[in-house]
C-alpha cells in the first residue's frame, strides 16, 4: 500500500472512531481572517504543522485560499502552488500526518491527494467544482461537505432562512446523497453546518444549540468555530487570537451535542478542553 492509500485508511479510522478529532487549521494564505500571512512561507507553515500535531491534532486541515467573508477567490494554480510544497514539507518530516485539503477544486484536490493529503475539505459540498465527486469517488478518501449559503464574496450581507436547522440539515441530507449516487462510500462523508457561511449571529447560535439534529443524521459532524465573529459579539474580544476562550466554550457544548471533528486554530486549548469532556461524559454514561 502507497503512503497516500495508507494515509487515507488512517483518515478512515478517524471518521469511524467515536472521537474527538481536533483539527489543527493551516492557512497558508496572506489573508485568513485571524492568522493570514503568519504561515504563508512553507518553512513556517510545516513548523507549525508539527507543533500543532506535537500538541495533540489528531488531522491537520490545509488551505491555500482564504473564505473569510468578503475574500476574493484565488486561481487554481495559485491556490497549488501554495499548498502542495507545504504539505510535502509537512509529509517529510511526519509521514503518519493525516492531512485534509481545504479546497473546494478538484485539480487542486488532486495535486493534494497526490502529495499524500488523505481528505478533502470541501465548503461548497461538491458544488464548486463537478470534478470533485469522481476524483473523491476514484480516491475512495473521506470528504466533509459543509453549507454554505452563498458565496464568500457576499455571503454575509443578508443571510436568509425560514427555519436554519432544518435547511441546513436538509442541505447536508441532499448533499450526502448526490456524493453516494455518484459511489462515494457512507462511511467516507463527514457533515459540517458551516457555522459564518452565510448566517448571521443568531443563525449560528441555533445551529450550535441544535447540533444534535444534524448528529442524528447519522454522519460524523466537523465543527469550525474557531476564532470565529460570533465569538467577538458575545465577548467583546475584537483581537481573533484572543477568541481562544470562547472557543473552546463551543467545542466542549458540541462535543456533548455528539459533533466528533473541531476544526481549530489553538490545539492545546481545545485539546485539554475536550480531554475533560470526554472523561466527565463517558464516566456520566456508565
Ligand atoms: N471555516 C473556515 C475555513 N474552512 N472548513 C470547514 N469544513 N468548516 C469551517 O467552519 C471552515 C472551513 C474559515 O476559517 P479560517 O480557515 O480560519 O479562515 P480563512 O477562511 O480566512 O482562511
Amino acid at each position: 500500500m502507497g503512503r497516500t492509500a495508507r494515509n487515507t485508511a488512517r483518515a478512515g479510522t478517524l471518521t469511524a472512531g467515536p472521537g474527538p478529532v481536533v483539527v489543527g487549521i493551516l492557512n497558508v494564505t496572506p489573508d485568513s481572517f485571524s492568522d493570514g500571512g503568519d504561515f504563508f512561507d512553507p518553512e513556517a507553515a510545516a513548523e507549525h504543522a508539527a507543533a500543532m500535531l506535537d500538541e495533540g491534532a489528531d488531522m491537520l486541515d490545509v488551505g491555500g485560499e482564504s473564505t473569510r467573508p468578503g475574500s476574493d477567490p484565488v486561481s487554481q494554480e495559485e491556490e497549488i502552488r501554495r499548498v502542495v510544497p507545504v504539505l510535502k514539507r509537512i509529509l517529510s518530516v511526519r509521514p503518519e500526518a493525516v492531512i485534509s485539503v481545504d479546497t473546494y477544486r478538484s485539480g487542486t484536490a488532486k495535486a493534494a491527494l497526490e502529495a499524500g493529503a488523505s481528505l478533502v475539505n470541501d465548503v461548497t459540498a461538491l458544488r464548486g467544482d463537478p470534478g470533485m465527486v469522481s476524483l473523491i469517488e476514484e480516491a475512495a478518501c473521506p470528504v466533509i461537505l459543509m453549507h454554505m449559503q452563498g458565496e464568500p464574496k457576499t455571503m454575509q450581507k443578508e443571510p436568509n432562512y425560514q427555519d436554519v436547522v432544518r435547511e441546513v440539515r436538509d442541505f447536508l441530507a441532499e448533499r450526502a446523497e448526490y456524493a453516494v449516487a455518484a459511489g462515494v462510500r457512507l462511511e467516507n462523508i463527514i457533515v459540517d453546518p458551516g457555522i459564518g457561511f452565510g448566517k448571521n449571529f443568531q443563525h449560528n447560535l441555533a445551529l450550535l444549540r441544535n447540533l444534535d439534529a444534524l448528529v442524528d443524521l447519522g454522519f460524523p459532524v466537523l465543527i469550525g468555530t474557531s476564532r470565529k465573529s460570533f465569538v467577538e459579539r458575545i465577548t467583546g474580544v475584537q483581537e481573533a487570537r484572543d477568541r481562544v476562550f470562547g472557543t473552546v466554550a463551543t467545542t466542549v457544548l458540541a462535543f456533548e451535542q455528539g459533533a466528533t471533528f473541531f476544526r481549530v486554530h489553538d490545539v492545546r486549548a481545545n485539546r485539554q478542553a475536550l480531554a475533560v469532556a470526554e472523561a466527565v461524559l463517558h464516566t456520566s454514561r456508565r
